[in-house]
């Protein structure tokens, strides 16, 4: 194939991924605006470059025109959770959707690979509307933890690095990371309730004092900068230690000035 037609080629995988980033982000928008913890802490994504396609063909002696049913991760999406079993959770949500069709899994978490890599693979098919019809494009989603991902990306540059032959004692160190890496998963999940709790305060405050803020602004648009200033420096006092309740007694009082003033 010339360069051109690997461009066109490629076209549908580029669309693919950039659909998909946007779908698995918006799950996590969507948790986020209803207050609720998200199994997913971030995606990426990205089109396997050309001269990687190239190579694993020729690893596996794939020719050119079955590239596209044979190699299943031309396009690739990265989920990245905070805990294991939110994993499963990102796997449930994905095999309830309508919009795409799972081929086959792997479950790289309970069959650890021999490097150490963990990771749950979902192959799916996926329909991208082109200009000129539906083009059905095959692509990989990975679901792991941050701690997964971290292993997985210092091992991938290793192996770059030494063209998959990593030194022996490399290779010990990679497997007794990965051993760290799977018992801070382990670890982190007995205090996963802790961390979850610390988290929604979090964005429980940070929200309280977002709406604290605009009240403000409203009282100063309208010309009342003396309560303004005083709510202010309320607020000041209270953003690195107040609690919840100081901060919504807070915003109750920028409302009852706001309605006083006709202005909600
Ligand atoms: P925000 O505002 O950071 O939440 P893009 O095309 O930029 O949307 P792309 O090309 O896949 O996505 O970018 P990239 O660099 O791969 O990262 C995708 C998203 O993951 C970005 O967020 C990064 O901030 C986030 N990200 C990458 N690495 C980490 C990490 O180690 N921890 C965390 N928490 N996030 C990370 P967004 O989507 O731009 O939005
Ligand atoms: P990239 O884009 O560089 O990450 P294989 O037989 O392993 O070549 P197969 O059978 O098609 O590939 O699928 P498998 O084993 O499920 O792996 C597909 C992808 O999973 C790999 O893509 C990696 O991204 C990731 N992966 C699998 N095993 C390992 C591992 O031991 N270490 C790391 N870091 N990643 C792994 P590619 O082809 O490497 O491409």
């Amino acid at each position: 194939m010339a360069v051109i037609e690997w461009k066109k080629f490629l076209i549908p995988y580029e669309q693919a991924v950039e659909e998909l980033k946007v779908k698995f982000k918006s799950i996590r928008r969507e948790y986020r605006r209803k207050s609720e913890y998200s199994p997913i802490e971030f995606v990426t994504g990205r089109v396997k470059e050309l001269s990687s396609i190239l190579e694993k063909a020729n690893k596996f002696n794939i020719p050119v025109h079955r590239i596209e049913y044979e190699l299943e991760d031309i396009a690739g999406i990265r989920i990245m959770c905070q805990f294991v079993d939110d994993i499963y959770k990102v796997v449930n949500l994905i095999r309830q959707r309508q919009d795409m069709q799972i081929m086959y899994e792997k479950d790289y978490i309970t069959n650890v690979k021999i490097s150490g890599y963990r990771s749950y693979h979902m192959i799916i098919k996926y329909p991208v509307n082109m200009a000129d019809g539906v083009k059905e494009i095959l692509a990989e989603l990975q679901i792991r933890t941050l701690a997964m991902n971290f292993w997985a990306t210092l091992e991938h540059s290793l192996n770059y690095k030494y063209k998959h032959q990593i030194p022996e004692y490399i290779k010990a160190k990679l497997k007794s990371s990965a051993d760290a890496a799977f018992k801070l998963d382990q670890e982190v999940l007995e205090i996963k309730d802790e961390i979850m709790d610390a988290q929604k305060l979090f964005e429980v405050k940070s929200s309280l004092v977002s709406d604290i803020m605009n009240n403000i602004f409203s009282l100063m648009s309208s010309g009342r900068v003396h309560e303004a200033t005083s709510y202010r420096n309320q607020l000041n006092k209270l953003i690195s230690e107040g609690e919840v309740i100081e901060l919504n007694k807070l915003l109750e009082a920028t409302e009852r000035s706001l309605k006083a003033y006709g202005e909600v």
